[in-house]
């Protein structure tokens, strides 16, 4: 799916800003016609969260109708007119002037409607329904109870089955574009190496029609190739080949421009522009390989959180985060625990950043209780994600799910299934999913390409004992990979912290009980080869339910404050991370 784009022929205009909003609790705004005009509504700031914009609304997660209206740009006559959604968690309804035009289920992936003919020159009303409640056969799935035991649900509130606030609402822009007809719908890059060249295979679809011809124009670094083909049932393929290529990699982000055209009658009719990064990831036996050369992740786990806009699209936390990242010595992340916004993933290939690309698939469970329904939107979330970033250079792995609990028969082929899914639409990227794997080996591990592993010594189990909790991960890590011996990259790790809180020697929740469980747990994944990858937990502190677990509902694992200060375990970090400072 290819993100809008303005040029001669394609034009975008965002949505944002205040759109009328009314909560519906009794569920009744479809029965009484709010599709045709939401009555008695408050403005709400789009995009955002709903949670923290009004008192009464920080834990609805029921029905929530939003309003706006837009006028149709000059110039968009006889083209096709769509309408795009970035994120909308959960479930989306849409009416244009009264005429529904679609349903989403998911949030953190983009959906959109065609409204061509739907669209009026002036006064459009553009009305959403969103409803955003926990269920068990959603993904991720909520409100699951004690049955089935291996759930930690009923205690936190709202009773999500995970740990970070269940924000919801239209979390990022509603966008509105015009494109011709006939336009390029999809574009699917991929590139591999040889000696110094770089091969950029890619594949274009468009609607079939009238006989045309794609150009496809890569550039840059003194380089221009370019290559014609002719369009044959709305599909065009073609391989560019760059004699002396300039590889992507964190050092060298080198993203050359690719133009496709399409043309007919001798004229122009489309242009997409997109960047493009040569590098190839494999695995090796038990190393990770970007062109060819072991690689090694330092980073972390995030979310996407900050203080008002909930999970609401930020672009100055985006810069921020990318510039704390590039601080403390980190050159990866992963996109914990649902896809991210679409402009982070364009500033990852633009900064040289590695990301470790994951669903909304946390806390999946496999009791038979709405597994059928909960593996469709899961297999569907697989789909969109590959479909939203396979041309990103910076997405190095998919994740297909955060700590499933997968003791239950049924998740072995479930798991089966997903990973075959992944690596039929990708066959270019190692496939993983993260496992809490602690005192028994999963057997799903087995369809990883790396093993990706979140682990808690000394936090939830050796509780306030450093050294045992060192010494138990270093058991458990070697064990594991004796039993798979591939790459492993630890995912998760780390201690909830109170800025400002001290202790000598180092007690739980004060910053030198953080700083030395970093430190050493850093000594442990050194000390081991196959070790490929360390993702401290969480970069920043963030919103989650309230619990007898988390003060203030906050999770306090963040290196860095919710405002994005530094605490002691960040400077320790830095030390250890960035020896050239
Ligand atoms: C985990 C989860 C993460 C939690 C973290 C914690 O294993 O993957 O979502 O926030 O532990 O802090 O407990």
């Amino acid at each position: 799916m290819l993100f809008p784009q303005s040029n001669p022929y394609r034009q975008v205009v965002d949505l944002s800003g205040f759109w009328d909003f009314r909560p519906d609790p009794g569920k009744v705004g479809e029965h009484d016609g709010w599709a045709d005009g939401v009555p008695d509504s408050r403005p709400l700031a789009v995009p955002a969260s709903w949670n923290d914009q009004y008192a009464d609304l920080r834990d609805y997660l029921g029905d929530g109708w939003y309003q706006t209206y837009f006028d149709r740009p000059w110039g968009w006559d006889g083209k096709r007119v769509v309408v795009r959604f970035g994120s909308v968690n959960y479930l989306a309804d849409v009416w244009l002037n009264g005429t529904r035009i679609g349903q989403h289920e998911g949030g953190h992936l983009p959906f959109e409607f065609d409204i061509t003919g739907h669209v009026q020159p002036e006064n459009n009303r553009l009305v959403v329904r969103v409803n955003g409640e926990l269920a068990p056969d959603r993904v991720p799935p909520g409100a699951v109870g004690r049955n089935p035991k291996d759930s930690f649900s009923n205690l936190e509130y709202p009773p999500a089955n995970f740990d970070f606030f269940p924000y919801c609402g239209i979390h990022r822009p509603v966008q509105l574009y015009a494109v011709p007809h006939q336009a390029i719908r999809d574009l699917t890059v991929t590139t591999d190496i040889d000696g110094a060249r770089g091969h950029v295979h890619i594949s274009l679809a468009c609607p079939s029609g009238d006989p045309a011809v794609a150009r496809f124009t890569l550039s840059g670094y003194d380089t221009v190739v370019e290559e014609e083909v002719v369009i044959q049932a709305g599909m065009a393929e073609v391989t560019l080949t760059v004699s002396d290529a300039k590889r992507w990699s964190p050092a060298a982000p080198c993203l050359y421009t690719l133009v496709v055209e399409q043309i007919s009658g001798g004229q122009v009719i489309d242009r997409y522009t997109l960047p493009v990064g040569i590098r190839t990831v494999a695995v090796d036996g038990d190393q990770l390989l970007l062109n060819g050369e072991p690689v090694y992740l330092r980073g972390f786990g995030r979310h996407e959180d900050f203080a008002l806009t909930g999970r609401g699209y930020l672009p100055v936390t985006i810069v921020k985060d990318y510039d704390l990242m590039r601080w403390i010595g980190a050159n990866s992340f992963r996109t914990s625990h649902y896809p991210y916004s679409e402009q982070m993933m364009a500033l990852a290939d633009r900064l040289g950043v590695l990301v470790i690309d994951e669903t909304p698939a946390v806390g999946l469970f496999f009791h038979q209780d709405g597994l059928s329904r909960r593996t469709a939107v899961w297999h569907q979330q697989i789909r969109e994600l590959i479909d939203r970033d396979k041309n990103h250079p910076s997405v190095i792995m998919w994740s297909l799910a955060n700590e499933p609990h997968n003791k239950r028969p049924p998740a072995l082929q479930s798991f089966q299934d997903a990973f075959d899914l992944a690596r039929s639409l990708d066959f270019t990227r190692p496939v993983t999913f993260v496992s809490q794997a602690m005192e028994e080996i999963d057997p799903t591990l087995e369809f990883c390409d790396v093993i990706c592993l979140n682990r808690y010594d000394g936090w939830y189990t050796e509780v306030g004992q450093l050294e045992a909790g060192f010494s138990h991960l270093a058991d458990n890590l070697d064990a594991i990979y004796e039993q798979y011996p591939r790459p492993v990259i630890l995912c998760e790790f780390g201690a909830d912290t109170i800025p400002g809180m001290h202790a000598d020697p180092p007690e739980m929740f004060s910053e030198e009980y953080q700083a030395e469980m970093l430190a050493g747990f850093i000594r442990v994944l050194d000390a081991r080869p196959y070790v490929v990858g360390q993702h401290v937990w969480n970069m920043c502190d963030f919103k989650t339910g309230q619990s007898v677990q988390r003060v203030g509902a906050m999770n306090y694992k963040g290196v860095f404050t919710r405002d994005r200060r530094p605490k002691l375990a960040a400077h320790r970090l830095r030390d250890l991370w960035r020896g050239d400072k």
